[in-house]
């Protein structure tokens, strides 16, 4: 299991600049059998992961157009990590904590676009009441426990709602507590503190949670293999006697069956499971970032294994459903972004009276 050898690291920061590492890795991944996919699962996934995509990009206008303030990051490349995951676990019953790339983690668990977008715009009717902007998107109504823009601080919340979930069970008798937490991140923040002590923590205790890598290949202007002593970050499961599975984060269908035995596994009272989903964006680091360091050659492989396009393949194949089809469902989600953006544009700012207001509970 143990790899890191000198010449093993050597090696990978060789391929640091080209599709390198992941690609290897990829093509060592099993593909998945797409057999039991259902028209109803696949039209969900298509729309939801097209409502990533086309609110990123809406979002991306908006801000060039001055509309938005402060860092924003976008998502368009690693749609099928949430939708797979989210997709996967129980609406408004599961919990989840996700990082300042935020905006699509609240969109697949169902929060307004018309709430996640007037957030971005600093409005009264955003998620946060205006007070979070897009690093910092919660909703209670969502079991969205937040948008972090520290790294990893979302990992300790993460951890202790899992707690609270098993402990309403084991210790209070509450049989209905059967709640699991999901913890989204990048590759980046594995190398800090809050990410190996949760890790330790979780297996001690057997909590419900699911740790959701979402390995990008890039923190910010760092690769991944060049920071990292075993880029290989599932296997760091294993140090603490815990699940851990890597993943195609391309696959929608692939992050969505792991998600299921990861869930499976938590509710079952077997404690948690560490999954790295190999994915990448196809955007800067932020929209403030040129993204200049990243090689042409690489973008162009990503570009190539599209998640979108990849279920598109799947359902046109098995006969779900129509391209035509797919075509009227952008055109819905293009509709409910243009008014998401009609609403948030209209709607009020908060009161320079109220700035201190929801710092502390009611
Ligand atoms: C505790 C902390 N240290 C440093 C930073 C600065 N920082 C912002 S983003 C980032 C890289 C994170 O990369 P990764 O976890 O891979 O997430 P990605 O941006 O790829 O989604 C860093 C170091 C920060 N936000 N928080």
């Amino acid at each position: 299991m143990i790899k890191g050898t000198a010449m093993t690291s050597g090696q990978t920061r060789q391929n640091s600049v080209g599709a390198g590492e992941h690609a290897e890795r990829l093509s060592n991944l099993a593909t998945q059998n797409p057999a039991n996919l259902d028209r109803e699962t696949g039209l969900s996934l298509f729309r939801d992961m097209t409502l990533g995509r086309r609110f990123e990009d809406k979002c991306a206008e908006m801000y060039y157009r001055g509309k938005m303030f402060g860092f924003v990051h976008l998502y368009n490349g690693q749609e099928a990590v949430s939708s797979g995951v989210i997709g996967a676990m129980k609406r408004q019953h599961d919990w989840f904590c996700s990082t300042y790339r935020d905006h699509v983690h609240a969109l697949s668990a169902g929060v307004p676009a018309r709430e996640v977008m007037s957030e971005l715009f600093g409005k009264e009717t955003g998620c946060s009441k205006g007070r979070g902007g897009s690093m910092h998107l919660f909703s209670k109504e969502h079991h969205l426990l937040g948008g972090y823009a520290f790294i990893g601080e979302g990992i300790p919340v993460a951890l202790g709602s899992a707690f609270t979930s098993k402990y309403k069970r084991d210790a209070l008798g509450d049989e209905k507590s059967d709640a699991v937490t999901a913890a989204f991140f990048g590759d980046g923040t594995c190398n800090n503190g809050q990410f190996f002590e949760c890790l330790n923590m979780a297996q001690l205790w057997k909590l419900p949670i699911i740790f959701v890598v979402e390995n990008n290949k890039w923190a910010i202007g760092m690769a991944h293999d060049r920071a990292t002593s075993d880029p290989e970050i599932w296997r760091k499961a294993e140090a603490f006697g815990m699940a851990g599975e890597e993943i195609d984060g391309m696959d929608v269908l692939a992050v969505r069956g792991a998600a299921q035995r990861a869930l499976e596994r938590a509710r079952a009272g077997n404690g948690p499971t560490l999954l790295e989903c190999l994915t990448y964006r196809f955007r800067g680091h932020s929209l403030a970032d040129p993204d200049e360091l990243r090689s042409e050659q690489e973008k162009e492989f990503w570009a190539q294994r599209d998640p979108l396009k990849s279920l598109e393949n799947v359902i046109t194949e098995k006969e779900l459903a129509t391209h035509e089809e797919l075509r009227a469902i952008e055109k819905e989600i293009d509709k409910e972004v243009v008014d998401a953006v009609e609403f948030a544009l209209g709607a009020e700012e908060p009161e320079p009276s109220e700035l201190t207001r929801y710092i502390w509970a009611d």
